[in-house]
């Protein structure tokens, strides 16, 4: 195996020998053999009209299977073997489809990824060592295509919660085909793929829009909530992961059973939606980031959903073991999934009576924080934020948006939110707030100095305050705002979230704990001169750097 698309790659260069994630090497090529095979049905179907992909019998699914194959191979969503072989086998059905039905290639008609065939686990994993990351040897093509590939990761994942809601953008998935087929394409220039990053950070922003407007439709506008991290006496349903549509579904079909539902790590922003947090048997949040499940799904006592990622395997005889269900793109072995009903619903009927059996959770935490700061929720306060930069009452705002990990420097995030200047407010976005979202920063005039707009696909939310409060300075550029960021990433949907930014124009990006080993030097190069992106040093000099001392 080789891997090298997460924050947490052994030496910050790549897992060879079994993921730190906790993915074995089998599982790693299953997934690079998934999105090999995504590769060859992108390039039959990237010149599909999108008129023809609404009423062409073959092309039902295919969007979805693209973007649920893509979310599969996400850091931390899927351990299945079994359940990851089926989805190449599918795949290879598709693309044998497409052919049949007369889809014919506009480059790379030659090649290996349009006619290969595997059936067995043991030809799965033969083939797999043959078509990874490594089978590129240039390593700054390799760098550009894999780093699209993760951008694309991303945006699948962000894509599928949308379309769960019923909201789709086919024009979305058809830059995901003609960006997984430029993948594989040798008489691609280096500066061609470097445009295909960019490209894709276009992308990243449309999905990311997509996916604001599903859940703001579907489920209001977030507003501020405090959100209780006690818990009740009931017996309890802990969900994880990041799709709401699951979250309401569970949350109707849990009312008047007595059973309470809490939400975990990136399900935390729930309790911001209106017609979410209405569910008065929404009690409260659980725990931590998602790292910390170990230690604290043991003491929920209930049973747990993960509706994506991030899983980590559980330790031999961890007492929660057997009470854990996974569903969409998440899977782990042993584990019950919750299938789609054909109509698109899902029965939880049996988490529920499993919750029933169980007794309540433990408390570990008590009080409350707050969130909910969202684009509509900020332009709310528009006026006061605008005043308290006018009065010099906001110095600076610190956008540290994305994931939470678990390598020890991460206490970085943490003393950084804590010394900043009292004159100084956070945005955030995604489990990385889980680092300093109990600390008490207190408030300027009423504003709180640590503003959560939701998941990490909220940062959508970001950008659009960072706009919104230009438009209101009358600036030029983006980036003549008092606005610093300082993101910590993790998987790939932060690494569509960078490109994202990127597109909008945003430079000087801080980039930690560290930079992506995917990057060959060469890339880095071309993302510090261009972009003004850079890692993170000790939070003393960062600070004075970011408040020009
Ligand atoms: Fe975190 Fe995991 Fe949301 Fe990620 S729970 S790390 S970037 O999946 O997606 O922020
Ligand atoms: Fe290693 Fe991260 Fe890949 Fe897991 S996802 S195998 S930790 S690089």
């Amino acid at each position: 195996m080789f891997c090298y698309q997460c924050q947490e790659a052994a030496n910050n260069t790549g897992c060879t020998v079994a993921g730190v994630c906790g993915k074995q090497p089998e599982t790693a090529n299953l997934q690079d053999l998934l999105i090999y095979t995504l590769k060859g049905i992108s390039i039959l179907r990237e010149g599909h009209p999108l008129e023809h992909r609404d009423d062409c019998e073959i092309c039902k699914g295919v969007d979805y299977f693209i973007t649920n194959s893509l979310f599969i191979t996400v850091t931390n969503s899927n351990f299945d073997d079994e359940a990851i072989a089926v989805e190449i086998r599918k795949g290879l059905e598709i693309r044998e489809g497409l052919k049949e039905g007369g889809c014919v290639p506009n480059r790379l008609a030659d090649h290996d990824v349009l006619t290969f065939t595997v059936a067995t686990m043991e030809e799965m994993q033969a083939k797999a060592l043959s078509i990874g990351v490594l089978s590129t040897e240039n390593e700054d093509v390799r760098s550009l295509r894999e780093l699209t590939i993760y951008g694309l990761k991303g945006m699948a994942a962000y894509y599928e919660h949308a379309n769960n809601l019923g909201y789709k953008k086919k024009e979305i998935v058809m830059f995901m085909e003609k960006a997984l087929a430029s993948t594989l394409d040798d008489t691609l220039s280096v500066d061609d793929l470097v445009a295909l990053v960019l490209e894709t950070g276009k992308f990243g922003v449309e999905a990311m829009a997509l996916l604001d407007k599903a859940n703001t439709g579907t489920f209001g506008n977030p507003e501020i909530t405090n959100v209780n991290i006690g818990v009740g006496t009931n017996p309890g349903i802990l969900v994880s992961g990041h799709d709401l549509n699951d979250m309401v579904q569970l949350l109707e079909q849990t009312e008047g059973t007595g059973i309470d539902v809490y939400t975990h790590s990136e399900m935390l922003p729930t309790h911001y939606y209106p017609k979410l947090k209405k569910f008065k048997h929404l009690v409260g949040n659980y725990g931590n980031s998602w790292w910390k499940q170990r230690e604290e799904f043991e003491t929920f006592n209930g049973p747990i959903i993960f509706t994506t990622n991030c899983i980590v395997p559980p330790k031999v005889g961890a007492s929660y073991d057997g009470k854990v269900f996974t569903t969409n793109a998440a899977g782990y072995p042993g584990w019950e999934r919750i299938a789609v009903n054909a109509d698109g619903t899902k029965n939880f009927s049996k988490v529920i009576e499993m919750a029933k059996t169980c007794k309540p959770p433990i408390q570990i935490e008590e009080g409350s924080i707050v969130g909910g700061f969202a684009h509509e929720q900020v332009f709310a306060l528009a006026d006061k934020v605008v005043d308290a930069v006018k009065s010099g009452a906001i110095k600076k705002f610190f956008v540290m948006a994305g994931c939470d990990g678990r390598m020890p420097s991460r206490d970085y995030y943490t003393k950084f939110a804590d010394n900043l200047p009292k004159d100084t407010v956070i945005l955030t976005a995604g489990c990385a707030k889980y680092r300093y979202n109990k600390l008490a920063l207190g408030d300027i005039g009423g504003i709180p100095r640590l503003l959560d707009a939701g998941q990490c696909n909220d940062s959508y939310s970001l950008a659009l305050i960072a706009l919104k409060l230009k438009e209101v300075f009358e600036l030029n550029d983006v980036n003549e705002l008092p606005i610093a960021y300082n993101i910590a990433w993790y998987e790939q949907k932060a690494v569509i979230v960078l490109l994202a930014l990127l597109s909008l124009g945003v430079k000087n990006i801080h980039l930690g704990p560290t930079l992506p080993g995917f990057l060959s030097p060469t890339v880095a190069d071309v993302l510090v001169k261009n972009f003004g992106i850079a890692g993170i040093g000790s939070v003393e000099d960062d600070i004075k750097l970011f408040m020009g001392e």
